[in-house]
Order: C-alpha cells, then structure tokens, then sequence
C-alpha cells in the first residue's frame, strides 16, 4: 500500500475492529440435519476424545469429553482447588510456592500434550502460568500436577509451554521484557530500549517427565507471543511470533502498531545446545523454585535454585534470525510436515506462510535485511511460500487436520477459514459465535492430527446460552471437520477463559496405565496410619499430629479430648479404602482452611489451630455409603493451660475428665 494515509487509516479501523469484532449475519444460525446426532453419545457410553482446556484466569485445566462436551474434571494446577484440596491441604502447598511466596491463583494459557516422534503420546501434559512465570507438568495417569518449575528472568510466561518433537524441551517465551534478575531492575520505565531483554527458557523434560531448565536465551526486548517447535525437517528448530518490535513501553494499542512488520524468531536450538554443551553458556544469579509431588509419600516438595545458564543471542550469529512478519504476530503454527511456518499478525488482513527448506536457503545464501537488535534479518520474500490473500479479519490461531489442510482462527471477523497449505486457496470458512481465540483439532500440532473434530474457543458468549447477569460463561464450538465443509455440531458453555488447549484419542490416555487407586501399602507419607489400630495422637509441645484413619463410615479415632485453645493441630487422614471411586472428605467446624478430600490409599493433611473452647464436630463430607451422614466425630478443645489429658477412642467412652 503506497498511500501513507490510507494506511494509517486502516491500521486504525482493524484496531477499533479488534475491539468491537463482528457478531456473524447469520448468527441465528441453528446446527441442522444429522448434527445433534454426530455430537450424541449415549448414556454410559464414552467420548471418543479428551479435550484438555486451559482455564485462563481460572488458573486451572479442564478436562471435556469429544464430541459431547462433558466436561469430566477440573485438574487444579495454578490455582487452590476447593474441590480437591490442591493449595489447602499441607501437602499441596508447596505446589503453589514461587520465589514470590505461596501465589494460590494464576492465569492459564496453554496446554501441550507430551509426544514422541512428533506423535502425541498421552504421558504428560504441559501448562503455562502466565502470571507468576511457571510451566506445570500434569501427569495423565491420575489427572494431577506432578511438578511446576519457576522460570526466571521472565515476565508474562505466555510464549509457553510448546514442546519439540520427543518431548527433549518444553520451550517458553517471555511476554514482557523486563531487566533481567541480575541486575538492578530500579531503572525509569522509559529506559526500555538500554534496560528491558526478553528470555527464552529450554526447560529439559527427563524420562519420568522432571524438568529441569537447561539454558535460557537472552532475546531483544521485544513480546514474545507464541510460539511452536519444528517438526520432521524443521526437528531442531523453534519459531516465536513476537510483536512491539518498536519497543513502546506505553499505549501499546497504538505505539507497538506502527511497523507493517515485526518477526517470527527462528531459533536453531540444537546449535544453541552444541553452545552450551562447548561450556559457552554464562552462568547468571537467580532466584528460582521448583516443586515436585511425590506420589509415594503423597507429599510435595518446593525447592529454591540459584543459578541460571544463559547464551546471549547477539553474540552466537548462528542460533537466531529475524523473519519479517506483518502485523503485530499472535499465532505461530507449524504445519505436520515441518515444512510450513504459518504467522497470524493480528492487524493483517493476510496470513504468511513462510517455508522452511526457503528460509535455510535464505540463511545458506545470507539473503539478510540487516540486522534487529544484533540479529540477522532474514529478507521476507526469501523465507516466504506466499500469503493467503484477504482470509479474514484478525487471524489469531492455526492448527492442521493432516490432509494439507489449515484452519485458522479470525478473531475479529469472528469466523474459522479453512486453506489449502500449498496453494493458499480458501477452501470454507463457518461463523463462530462469537469471537473465537483459539481453536483445536485432536494432535492438531503434531506430525500426526487425528483430525474429524475442530473445538473453536469463543471469547464473547453474548446471547448464546440462558444469561446468568454480568458474568456469562466462554463458549465453546464443536464442528466435524471429516467432510469439505465443516458443519457446526455442539456448542457448550466452558470454565474459565479458554484459550489453547489440547486433545487426544481417549483410549491413548485410559490405556495408559490409568490409576484407580493408591496401594496403602506403597504409601510412604511420613504421617500414614496403615490400620485403625494404629491411629494415635501425638503431642510436642504446642503441635498435635492426629494420625487418623478413614473407611466406610467411620474415622479412627472419633473422640478426641486434652486439645487446648492456640495447640496447632495436624488432621493427617489416611483413606484405607482400597475401591475405585470412594473417597472421603474431613472437615471440622471453625478450620480456617478448608476441608480435605482424599483419595483411596491416599494421606492428606488439614492444619487446624482452635480459636475457643468448646466441643468441635467434624464430619466426612464426600456422601461415601448408605451411614455416611454418622461418618462424623468430636473434639473437645479447652483453655490454653488445661489439664485435660490427650485421649482418644472409638467406639468407646473416654474417662470422664471435668
Ligand atoms: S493467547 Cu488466548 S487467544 Cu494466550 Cu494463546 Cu491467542
Ligand atoms: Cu466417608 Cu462420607
């Protein structure tokens, strides 16, 4: 465009689009024909996918059944979970520990199932917090977070938590630069260009899944987006979209949209890991922590790492380059061959697709613009396979049906198109109600997509389900995709923000090794009561541990006396059932801190420091039998000071102490 003013004034129409977004023509649009029956499944039959969703400001992962939309569970990860007890109980705490202190909320992004050969695997799956910078390890065993690693020098972990193609890394991009931990970040805000850097952390994923971050890479200050691995020819390689290449610290709506392009970082990190492997990598002071929960003792540990090891990006010429990408980038997807690179700039009414083996030619030849904060700019026309000319409004995000396909996301046309890779040509584009994010096709980011259903996320419910006042659910789209036309299925109301998530076959994941239950006999916590006859209280000092016992429908003990106002009380419950399906919950009048809910096999531990004197009920409050409701039990708390001596019985009376 040669005009300067047209194009300013269409810079600022798609801005003011972005914010308003178009409600579809056809939104009365109903599904029609055999659609409800392609979304039905039947009582007591199961879905054909897991759908792994993010939870954005909910902090959370929920787990949806495909094609109905059940939604099956809600795994705590970066948020205290009142259903679970994850972040109330003392066992979990740690969990949530950053080098900020205990943060028992936290905004959830995206989901990265583990896979191997660029296959989706069921193992693992990977989520971001964007806040408190931190990648989560979600084991698919049991449903839970198995371990969350601090990422230090970032801001905004949002670039986050992409994963290469068996699982060596799982990658992350800083949101926004900020000086980095070692130095002195006390420095004017209008410093940005001298002070403010981006990092991106290789996080190494070990054979049981622990990660570990090998190395960070210190990137120009710039917003690192999203981002995605190489796959098949590309294996070795990393791209991330990032935007306000102008450096604008303030009114980025309008400072960080003034370039017609910003970039896609190409990052060679297998000549990155040669860098370290050659000891190049410095050694940087930080504060960091990781946690681990250990299945054996049900207990999590929380640890503080000192050290980083960093590669400058200025200074190795051969591990980053610049691809020039319009406009304000989003999305950055790799198809399944590894060959096509699809950038989403969010103010551009066209989608780049760049070419791999055409941006190694590029980098051969040194087909190079200069260079952007010391590093070498790729010419566009070099790395570029062609553009999909006016697709839509706002493109955000793209996944691939294995076909030759793309479907890309608009957020402001608020549509999904679907494109031929190759020759770029829009094949069917269907209304999404209403702005939609992301979307999701099972294994749509692998080498191998399962295909058949595309999971649009949409951000503005509006008048879609029965309103519930000011605060109205996400939405989420079903559409099959298995035919030419994509044909809407399901729409169902979702937790949280949805933004990325995942899904896979359910048989990957439920023949997987699933657990039912926990052995009580592998249970190694350090407070376990294997046996009603071993139930005890213990007293040192102002600490009383309550080793305590549950099964169908009592606790173990059930009187408890010679508790004193301000002791500190240790609920450790021991679930002995040892059925599938039958957890019991603790919960006694006046704790501060929730309840418990623990699982067959399972130790939980509930903190309890009694305010007054009196006579305290407890009570199981997970309904586990036909006697549930005289699952229940006393305590007598009395002053601080008392003679009151510690007993504890069940089934019997305790001597009668005044
Ligand atoms: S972002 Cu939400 S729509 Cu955080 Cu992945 Cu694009
Ligand atoms: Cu145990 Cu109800």
């Amino acid at each position: 465009m040669k005009n300067k003013f047209l194009k300013g004034t269409l810079a600022v129409a798609l801005v003011a689009a972005f914010f308003s977004s178009c409600k579809p023509k056809d939104s009365n649009d109903v599904i029609s024909g055999d659609a409800a029956q392609k979304a039905y499944v039947a009582p007591g039959k199961y879905d054909e996918f897991y759908n792994f969703v993010s939870g954005g400001f909910s902090g959370q992962v929920s787990v949806y059944g495909l094609p109905s939309g059940r939604l099956l569970r809600v795994i705590p990860v970066f948020s205290a979970d009142p259903q679970s007890g994850y972040g109330y109980n003392e066992e979990t705490k740690p969990m949530l520990n950053t080098s900020n202190g205990f943060v028992p909320w936290d905004d959830q992004h995206h989901t990265e199932l583990s896979q191997t050969n660029g296959e989706v695997d069921g193992r693992w799956l990977f989520a971001n917090a964007n806040n408190t910078p931190r990648i989560a390890r979600v084991d698919l065993k049991t449903f839970t977070t198995k371990e969350i690693i601090e990422l230090p020098n970032s801001a905004g972990n949002h670039s986050s938590p992409f994963i290469t193609e068996n699982t060596e890394y799982v990658v992350a991009g800083t949101r926004f630069s900020v000086p980095p931990d070692n130095v002195n970040g006390d420095v004017p805000i209008n410093t940005y260009k001298q002070n403010f850097k981006a990092y991106l952390s290789f996080v190494k994923v070990g054979k049981e899944g622990e990660m570990d971050i090998a190395f960070q890479i210190a990137a120009p200050g710039v917003n690192f987006d999203l981002s995605h691995a190489g796959k098949g020819k590309s294996h070795g390689w990393f791209f991330f979209s990032c935007y306000n290449t102008e450096q604008a610290n303030t009114l980025l709506e309008v400072n960080a949209s003034q370039k017609d392009k910003d970039f896609i970082m190409a990052v060679n990190w297998k000549k990155a890991e040669e860098y370290i492997k050659a000891g190049k990598g410095k050694k940087v002071g930080t504060k960091y922590v990781h946690n681990i929960y250990d299945e054996k003792t049900h207990t999590a540990k929380s640890e503080t790492r000192n050290e980083v090891l960093v590669l400058d990006s200025k200074d190795f010429k051969d591990v980053c380059y610049m691809i020039p990408c319009p406009k304000s980038p989003h999305g950055c997807d790799v198809d399944p061959t590894g060959e096509y690179i699809v950038g989403s700039g969010k103010l551009a009414a066209l989608i780049p697709v760049f070419s791999f083996d055409k941006l190694q030619n590029a980098i051969k030849n040194k087909q190079f613009d200069g260079e952007y904060d010391g590093i070498p700019v790729i010419k566009y026309e070099a790395a570029l396979h062609g553009e999909v000319k006016k697709p839509g409004l706002g493109p955000l995000h793209t996944e691939f049906d294995g076909k030759g396909n793309a479907y890309t996301t608009f957020f402001v046309s608020s549509e999904v198109v679907k494109w031929d890779i190759k020759s770029l040509k829009v094949l069917d584009r269907v209304p999404t109600y209403y702005s939609v994010g992301h979307l999701c096709i099972p294994g749509g980011d692998s080498k191998k997509p399962f295909g058949k259903y595309l999971i649009a996320y949409n951000k503005i419910t509006k008048d879609r389900y029965l309103p519930t006042g000011p605060e109205l659910a996400q939405s989420a789209q079903i559409f099959d995709i298995s035919g030419d036309k994509m044909q809407l299925i399901l729409d169902f109301p979702t937790i949280g923000e949805p933004h990325y998530a995942q899904a896979a076959p359910a048989d990957l994941i439920r023949n997987n090794g699933q657990l039912k239950i926990y052995k009580i006999e592998d249970n190694k916590h350090p407070y376990v009561t294997k046996g009603e006859k071993e139930s005890k209280i213990v007293r040192e000092g102002k600490k009383v541990h309550v080793y305590m016992t549950s099964i169908r429908s009592h606790f173990a003990p059930d009187n408890i006396e010679g508790i004193r106002v301000g002791d500190e009380v240790y609920f450790h419950v021991t679930n002995l059932e040892q059925d599938w399906d039958v957890p019991h919950g603790f919960a006694i009048k006046g704790a501060d801190n929730g309840e418990l809910l623990i699982m067959p096999g399972e130790t939980c531990t509930l903190k309890w420091i009694p305010k007054k004197t009196g006579i305290l009920p407890f009570y199981c409050t997970d309904f586990c039998s036909a006697l549930h409701q005289e699952m229940q039990g006393y305590v007598r708390v009395s002053p601080a000071g008392s003679n009151v001596p510690l007993a504890f019985s069940l089934g019997t009376n305790l001597p009668a102490v005044k």
